[in-house]
């Protein structure tokens, strides 16, 4: 078994369901087993700025697949829950992200881990942090907590926590 940790982001409605729907996808294969998840985040848009803001958390898996075959996984579940290509870090109904496979670097055309952009984005930093504080990035020598510290203020103050608001309410 492997330990994983993906990010999930969502910034069309129901972004929290689609969210919760990715999760219930991922821990009910056999070859997937959940084992940490972080508060869900409501995050300014990083990139390509003019769209929707994000509910984004992380979650920490163990797997018997490999970082490809789990990769194929997510892109499935994305599928399944109506995901689309168009632009470019644009709107998407979910975005499953590997983070980090164990300790392990790699690079080919469909897979880099750890995620090449992972260090420098609050909205995985900041519930990596709360899920794994003292976890090292592969090729980093500093924790995750540490690596949220030295984010600029302004990104960590784009990412604040969410809850669901109470229909009944
Ligand atoms: N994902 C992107 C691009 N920009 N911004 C936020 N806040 N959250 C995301 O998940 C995100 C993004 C590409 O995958
Ligand atoms: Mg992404
Ligand atoms: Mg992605």
């Amino acid at each position: 078994m492997t330990r994983v940790y993906i990010a999930l982001g969502s910034n069309i409605e129901p972004r929290y369901n689609y969210l919760m729907d990715a999760i219930l996808l991922l821990g009910e294969q056999e070859t997937i087993t959940l084992n940490k998840q972080s508060s869900v985040y409501e995050t300014k848009p990083v990139g390509y700025t003019e769209q929707a803001d994000f509910l984004n958390m992380v979650i920490e898996i163990d797997t018997s697949l490999s970082a490809s075959q789990l990769l194929v996984a997510c892109q499935a579940i994305e599928q399944q829950l109506g995901r689309k290509r168009e632009i470019r870090f644009g709107p998407r109904t979910v975005d499953l992200d590997i983070l980090l496979y164990r300790q392990k670097q790699m690079e080919t055309k469909r897979l880099t881990i750890p995620h090449p952009r992972m260090h420098e984005r609050a909205f995985v930093l900041v519930p990596l942090a709360e899920i794994a504080p003292d976890l090292k990035i592969t090729g980093f020598n500093r924790t995750v907590s540490e690596m949220v510290k030295d984010l600029p203020a302004a990104d960590r103050q784009g990412v604040v926590k969410w809850a669901p608001t109470d229909i009944s309410d």
